[in-house]
């Protein structure tokens, strides 16, 4: 069952594949590429190759349409006779059953879409028993409804085993829905054991969390990559693992940080993504837990990616999933030191773009559209550091004298400490 999660040696090279559809343009669909890039890379894979198709929506049996499909075939094809191999075909965005069988038959590579290239990170980034746990049952949930493709992959391995009872298939339908059914029950199995042993964690979280003292929760959430880890490591003189890849972080950690006189607890979250499935979301319960308990959020973003403010939208859209529309948050807008802008000649009159926008603009515009809350930082540059300090320092105590109005929470001396 384990060779169906695909995690092969490094440098293979893939081609990847996205629509341009109504909702979505040209401009939008490279972008999410460009992601799909980054994701292929820190799983270890090469793009060497891009296709895009215009449609109103996705082809229901082949995703692309026929002729994209040729086009594609022709070009592993090609490539193949020039002792290029291509090692998969990645789509952006998560194939039913019916078009993975489809495609795969047409193309007969590896092929993956956005959901199980993201799991084949997870897996390979899980760390605790907590998150291997989670990344499994979440591999299970994805592969269930998918298994009729492993019985396709099967009968194609078999080819013909079928005790010569003519056309393959008929003799080999037996056999092969009896395998998908053990198949099926296995996993199901093997699904409720997981849950069973997540609960169990979910139990000793609960109690850990509940021995953690009366001090406020600050949780740090964001897109991926954003820096979160290196504001953790900053903030609490931790030392997180911080890279730039993607889902560098998936085990929570939570830290005590002090600032002052006044102790609080920091965490240190998984990253979001767009097109990141529900499903998947729910396998990381006890992770986000950390997230759902927090009192007050700090949501970091990437000011120097050209995406972010769609990814604070997504943000704000996985949170509100995660029934936390409503906790106090603020907005930490980091890595200021890779903003980019180019600045207009005077002369040029045509409208200014968003690559126009000087890095003082923004800030005016987000802060008005925040009320003020927010803060501009460089975690990398140390820049405003101790503005943030400040600024956390007044909403700690403010949430602190809320929730435990009778705790002297002002130590004079503290021993610092780490709580896991
Ligand atoms: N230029 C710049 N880069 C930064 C800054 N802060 C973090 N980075 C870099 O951004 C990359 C991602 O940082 P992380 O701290 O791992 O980001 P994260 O949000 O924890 O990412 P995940 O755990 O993968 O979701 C690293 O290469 C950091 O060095 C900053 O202020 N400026
Ligand atoms: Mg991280």
């Amino acid at each position: 069952m384990k060779d169906f999660v695909i995690s092969e040696a490094q440098a293979e090279t893939a081609v990847l594949v996205g629509l341009i559809t109504q909702t979505q343009n040209e401009r939008k669909t490279q972008e999410y590429l460009d992601e799909l890039e980054f994701l292929a890379h820190t799983a270890g894979a090469v793009t060497v190759k891009r296709f895009t198709q215009r449609v109103n929506g996705p082809n229901s049996v082949t995703y692309v349409g026929k002729g994209k499909l040729d086009e594609i075939r022709a070009y592993i094809e090609a490539e193949e006779e020039a002792e290029r191999e291509i090692g998969m075909v990645i789509f952006d965005d998560e194939l039913s059953a019916k078009q993975l069988r489809n495609i795969e038959k047409e193309l007969k590579v590896k092929i993956l879409d956005r959901t199980s290239l993201i799991l084949d990170i997870f897996a390979m980034r899980a760390q605790t028993a907590n998150a291997k746990t989670q990344v499994e049952l979440a591999q299970y949930r994805y592969m269930l409804p998918r298994l009729q493709r492993l019985w396709t992959h099967l009968e194609r391995q078999g080819g013909g085993s079928g005790s010569g009872g003519g056309k393959g298939s008929v003799g080999l339908r037996g056999p092969g829905e009896t395998q998908l059914e053990m198949d099926r029950r296995i996993i199901l199995n093997r699904m409720s054991l997981l849950k069973q042993r997540l609960a169990e964690i979910d139990r000793q979280k609960t109690t850990q969390r509940s021995n953690r003292g009366r001090m406020v929760r600050v949780a740090l959430v964001g897109y991926t990559n954003v820096g979160k880890s290196t504001l953790m490591n900053l903030l609490s003189k931790s030392e997180v693992f911080a890279e730039n890849k993607l889902f560098a972080t998936l085990d929570t950690t939570v830290r005590k940080v002090i600032i002052d006189n006044l102790p609080f607890l920091l965490s240190d979250t998984v990253g979001f993504i767009r097109k990141l499935p529900t499903d998947l979301i729910e396998s990381f319960k006890s992770t986000l837990d950390e997230v759902r308990e927090a009192d007050l959020l700090l949501h970091v973003v990437d000011m120097a990616h050209p995406d972010f403010e769609e990814q604070i939208q997504v943000v704000e859209q996985t949170l509100a999933d995660l029934g936390c529309s409503d906790k106090p948050s603020m907005i930490v807008f980091n890595k200021i030191d890779a903003y980019r802008w180019v600045e207009k000649e005077e002369d040029d009159l045509t409208p200014p773009t968003r690559e126009n926008v000087s890095l003082s603009e923004l800030m005016n515009t987000w802060m008005a559209r925040r009320n003020d809350n927010c803060i501009f930082i460089s975690a990398r540059e140390k820049t405003n550091i101790d503005g943030l300090r400040k600024v956390l320092y007044d909403k700690v105590r403010e949430l602190h004298v809320q929730k435990y109005p009778y705790n002297d929470f002002l130590f004079d001396k503290y021993e610092e400490e780490e709580t896991e």
